[in-house]
């Protein structure tokens, strides 16, 4: 009779200490300058919660922008942490994060968690939100066409080895629509040999059709898929945006819109020596994604992304993943835009991924098949490292 073990102790013990490859967040390296944020103002200044800020306060947008960073921060505090409960998936976070931190998440004002960040040193800030978030390393989103960034590259400076580079092409696909492939090749070919991207990644809108006679279509078909076959890394599709639905709120006003998957279908059918991760923004676009991802290898889904982000949603994405993929799949990705908000987005990550798992293999033990412990060490982390690793060829 196979030894039987406690699943969900086991499980939960797993899934807590297996480190995670974060494979997108907007972080960027110390060696990059001030493109990185952390800290308490930058943390409430998160365009989530100044999504949600407008919906408690009097203050107008037009207001609020013209507001200091500390002063807007003050007022987030006060209107969603002082005067209403910090329920929601944003608000809630920070308050982990300053619980982890040793400070108190439910002060007046933010006096104190100031004063603990003025006098952090950065390197070992980074490493100790590492250490409590359980990354081991995170890709960073580089847009070589963005000036303050471009100037950092061109400055020599090498990333920490915890920070990988992906080069996203937004931009590029945008403003260089008119340009020959031949020429965005080029400048592909010149940023991948600067930044050594682990992948290409561009966000697309809910409406993107492919092939189509777009300008970012034909570049995706001549330049870039021939760009990342020959530099063997993958392409990651990002769809499913509804850009500025609400330009008021500026990084906060995007939305969202059901997509066409046929375009992912079209893709991985057409340039089968590509591979392809691939995130959608719509929860109506997730079983579809699950079905392609049975017919085409290249395809490897990933995370919950964005609006997706909350328990509820995550919980049904993640088990559909694993009743069609197995454990194929990359689940979660943190999107983390300010340092600090590793340590709650990988904690819910974890507190919603651990009791899946023990549900499947409670079900695979009634079915007659008992799990060990090793079993499950090597099936968190295909899910949290060696999936994404295998995939872009490289050990990350
Ligand atoms: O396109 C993206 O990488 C999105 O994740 C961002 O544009 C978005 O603002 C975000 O941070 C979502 O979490
Ligand atoms: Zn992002």
């Amino acid at each position: 009779m196979p030894h039987m073990i406690d699943i969900a102790a086991v499980v939960e013990k797993v899934v807590a200490t297996t480190p995670v490859l974060d494979i997108h967040t907007h972080l960027f390296a110390p060696e990059l300058g001030a493109l990185g944020l952390w800290g308490i103002d930058n943390l409430l200044t998160y365009h989530y919660l100044e999504a949600e800020l407008f919906r408690s306060s009097s203050i107008s947008p037009q207001q609020y922008w013209r507001l200091e960073k500390a002063a807007q921060a003050d007022l987030i505090w006060r209107t969603l942490f002082v005067d209403n409960t910090p329920v929601s998936e944003a608000t809630r976070g920070v308050v982990a994060v300053l619980s982890a931190l040793g400070l108190d998440p439910a002060a007046k004002n933010l006096k104190e968690a100031r004063e603990f960040f003025h006098g952090l040193s950065l390197a070992d800030h980074l490493t100790n939100v590492l250490r409590i978030s359980g990354v081991s390393s995170v890709v960073m989103t580089n847009d070589p066409l963005d000036p303050n960034e471009a100037a950092e590259w061109s400055a020599g400076h090498e990333p920490d080895a915890r920070f990988h580079a992906a080069l996203r092409l937004d931009r590029i696909l945008a403003d260089l629509r008119e340009k020959p492939a031949a020429d965005v090749r080029k400048i592909l070919d010149f940023w991948a040999a600067r930044m050594k991207p682990l992948y290409m990644a561009v966000s697309l809108l809910d409406s993107f059709l492919f092939p189509s006679e777009e300008p970012a279509s034909r570049l995706l078909a001549e330049a870039v898929l021939p760009a990342c076959r020959d530099w063997n890394i993958p392409l990651a599709l990002m769809i499913g945006v509804r850009r500025q639905v609400n330009p008021d709120l500026r990084l906060a006003g995007d939305g969202v819109g059901r997509a066409d998957l046929r375009s992912v279908e079209s893709i991985c059918s057409q340039f089968r020596g590509n591979r392809f991760l691939v995130t959608v923004l719509s929860r109506e676009n997730q079983h579809e994604l699950c079905v392609y991802a049975r017919k085409f290898a290249n395809l490897m889904p990933f995370g919950c992304w964005w609006f997706l982000n909350n328990p509820s949603i995550v919980e049904e994405i993640t088990r559909e993943r694993l009743e069609m993929l197995g454990v194929t799949f990359i689940p979660q990705h943190s999107d983390a835009r300010i340092l600090e908000q590793l340590i709650y987005k990988w904690r819910n990550t974890r507190r919603t991924l651990a009791p899946i798992l023990t549900r499947s293999y409670e079900l695979l033990a009634q079915d007659g098949r008992q799990v060990n412990e090793e079993d499950i060490h090597r099936d968190v982390k295909r899910l949290f490292q060696s999936n994404f690793e295998s995939f872009v060829n490289r050990i990350a």
